[in-house]
């Protein structure tokens, strides 16, 4: 058992603690019950009815099942989740990713019954959650963001003509209670400009709850590129370099790496140093991920995240930060025992999502999986919670594996990922394995650098074959 008597005369009395319960499923929950394991943390996993027997629950010191398999009734149901720690005694809560790690109302509740959300305060969930807000904090900061004001749209259509036309066509209306890519329209010219502004304002009130819009000028030919935060509740803070998630279709990701290639150090430095600011400034905690359009050498910041990223294991292996483990020990008062100096990325990784999906119309392909072979060897990682015998269940997200990988150079790392995707194999139910071994044999990907829209035009393109 790990000592936490430094954690506690450090930092504020009431936040050492001694178990954690995880407030998710699959692959995440295993990934930080294995981090908690590591310090000496006592395990309280969840579970809906659906995922009862799974293996990985195993691995727990204690599982309690919270309700129904419908995410509302178990995984989202706050009530429910507050009832288990307190029949358990945890004294803290991680949410993983999802669910309800971006939950304000949830995090604020975790911490009125006692116990510490292991994420930052409800404030900056609230103020990241709020794009406006986010944009106006980032620019205060010296973040660069993409042209466009950093407040509401007016409800007078003349005035919205005049700042869209000031910031120049095309622009996108997006919505302040939106993000992920929900709740926003592409707007070409003047014409069409009041009619998308009045739907998509809309769509934001039933969807977010809020009418509120904002304007931007929408770049055409964008790569996404991520920095990695994390910071203590002391005033440290560091950046932990950059992600490239280009590869995504419909805004699910499907191949991420790091470092994102072809942008300069230099330049790298100063928007993660921009973050690090931003960061102090509005006085974070935790691990964080700003979200970049990366278009003709400049960074446009788009959108923070305020939990641990499905694809931080691709930092993990070029930075060796444990970014679970350093998540908990912010969370237990802890300062960050390392500076900027010391975060050094090294080589090349990516990670390739594994979904129980039909390879081509990608519907979600639930079931038994009967056979599973995992490639290993050096520079492999795989994050999963399945095994042979285990039955992925229909009601969340199709993701049962990450394959990551780790090599020295860009080129080693997409061989090193090429010749595992060849070992591995899931038997009994689809999945989009070999959609992966076609992405790593497409000569754009090799090239690197490839825009948000490349995946889309690829698939169409494959589709057509
Ligand atoms: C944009 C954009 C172009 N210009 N904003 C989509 C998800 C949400 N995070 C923001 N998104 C975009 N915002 C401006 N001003 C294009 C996208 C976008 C996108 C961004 C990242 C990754 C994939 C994407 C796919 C389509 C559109």
């Amino acid at each position: 058992m790990m000592d936490l008597s430094a954690a506690k005369t450090e930092t504020s009395p009431p936040q050492a603690f001694d178990s954690v319960l995880i407030a998710n499923r699959g692959e995440i929950a295993l990934r930080v019950q294995r981090a908690c394991r590591e310090l000496g943390l006592k395990t309280i996993m969840i579970c809906s009815e659906a995922d009862r027997d799974a293996d990985y629950l195993r691995s727990a010191d204690t599982t309690i099942c919270i309700g129904p398999a419908s995410p509302g009734q178990s995984y989202l149901n706050k009530a429910a989740i507050l009832l288990a720690m307190r029949l358990t005694g945890a004294g803290a809560v991680h949410p993983g990713y999802g669910f309800l790690s971006e939950s304000a109302a949830f995090s604020e509740a975790v911490e009125e019954a006692g116990a510490v959300f292991i994420g930052p305060s409800a404030d900056a969930i609230r103020t990241m959650g709020d794009k406006i807000a986010a944009k106006k904090a980032m620019m205060e900061a010296g973040v660069p963001c993409v042209p466009g004001p950093d407040s509401a749209l007016p409800e007078d259509l003349a005035e919205v003509r005049k700042i869209a036309a000031e910031i120049g066509y095309p622009v996108i209306v997006k919505a302040a209670g939106g993000g992920g890519g929900r709740g926003m329209r592409v707007v070409r010219d003047e014409a069409s400009l009041s009619d998308a502004v009045l739907v998509t304002r809309e769509e934001a009130r039933r969807a977010f709850g809020t009418p509120e819009l904002y304007i931007e000028k929408f770049l055409q030919h964008p790569r996404h590129v991520e920095i990695q935060v994390l910071c203590d509740n002391h005033g440290g803070a560091v950046w932990v370099g950059l992600r490239d998630c280009s590869m995504q279709r419909r805004h699910q990701k499907i191949v991420e790496e790091g470092p994102a290639i072809g942008i300069p150090p230099d330049v790298a430095a100063f928007v993660g140093n921009r973050c690090v600011e931003a960061c102090r400034q509005i006085g974070y905690r935790g691990v964080g991920t700003f979200e970049f359009l990366y278009e003709d050498g400049e960074f446009y910041f788009i959108e923070m995240n305020t939990r641990l990223q499905v694809e931080h294991p691709v930092t993990e292996m070029t930075s060796g930060v444990d970014l679970v483990r350093q998540q908990l020990l912010v969370a237990l008062g802890q300062p960050l025992d390392i500076t900027q100096a010391d975060v050094v990325c090294n080589g090349h990784s990516i990670e390739c999502r594994i979904n129980a999906e039909d390879p081509y119309n990608f519907t979600p392909s639930p079931g038994l999986i009967t056979g599973v072979q995992l490639p290993g060897g050096p520079g492999i990682r795989i994050d999963t919670h399945v095994t042979a015998g285990y039955r992925v269940p229909t009601h969340y997200d199709s993701l049962i594996a990450k394959l990551i990988v780790h090599a020295p150079t860009r080129e080693q790392a997409i061989i090193r990922m090429r010749r595992a995707l060849a070992e591995m194999q899931i038997d009994g139910v689809s999945t989009n394995l070999q959609l992966h071994r076609e992405i790593l044999d497409d000569p754009a990907f090799a090239e690197g650098g490839t825009d948000i829209h490349h995946l889309e035009h690829w698939l169409a393109a494959r589709g057509a074959k």
